[in-house]
């Protein structure tokens, strides 16, 4: 397994915004991109990840939502949809691997039915509520070139991607 460079907006603005392709079918090479995929986030840490945040146009999550001494859940998401969305919506406090060290409140719909791929290829469809709702549209998001700061006003969203470009410059070697 191998743990993958994380693409920040920094650096990487414009493949983060690009649309990712399809998939159709759950192969070993796939699994072994989702492995390297967990493995990276589980490294991060984080509790989310698409595929595009390591540079793959590929229509893939993978996610783990447990809290702090529940054992690992890794989830794997092949070609996820949001079938059903809830009109009731919930606020909460977000962050991204691709725009690190900022987190803002955005306000998503509370309860989504997605359909999706799971690791071994098989059709899942089921309701999803409280951080999985948020995480799960937070990613599919990612697959479709939007980015959590996208949800904020223009002011913030330019704040934040300053922030990020100050930090990285400060973090770069001097040479
Ligand atoms: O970049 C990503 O897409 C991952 C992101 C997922 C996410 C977080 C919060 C709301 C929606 C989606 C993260 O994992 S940011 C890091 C984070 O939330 C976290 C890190 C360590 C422990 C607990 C949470
Ligand atoms: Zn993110």
């Amino acid at each position: 397994m191998s743990l993958l460079p994380i693409l920040t907006v920094d650096a990487d603005l414009a493949v983060l915004k690009q649309i990712s392709e399809p998939v159709g079918a759950v192969d070993d090479a796939l699994r072994a991109l989702m492995d390297d995929m967990l493995a990276t986030m589980y490294a991060a840490p984080g509790i989310g990840l698409a595929a595009i945040q390591v540079g793959v146009p590929k229509r893939v999550i993978v996610m783990d939502i447990a809290r702090g001494e529940e054992p690992k859940a890794p989830r794997c998401f092949v070609d996820p949809q949001i079938l059903w969305a809830s009109e009731e919506t919930i606020p909460y406090e977000e962050g991204c691997l691709s725009v690190p060290e900022i987190y803002d409140e955005v306000e998503r719909p509370a309860r989504v039915r997605v359909r999706y791929l799971n690791y071994d290829g098989d059709l899942v469809e089921e309701e999803a509520e409280g951080l999985y709702a948020v995480c799960i549209q937070h990613e599919i998001d990612h697959l479709d070139g939007v980015l959590f700061i996208d949800h904020l006003s223009r002011l913030k969203r330019e704040q934040a991607v300053r922030k990020v470009r100050k930090a990285a410059r400060a973090d770069a070697p001097a040479i």
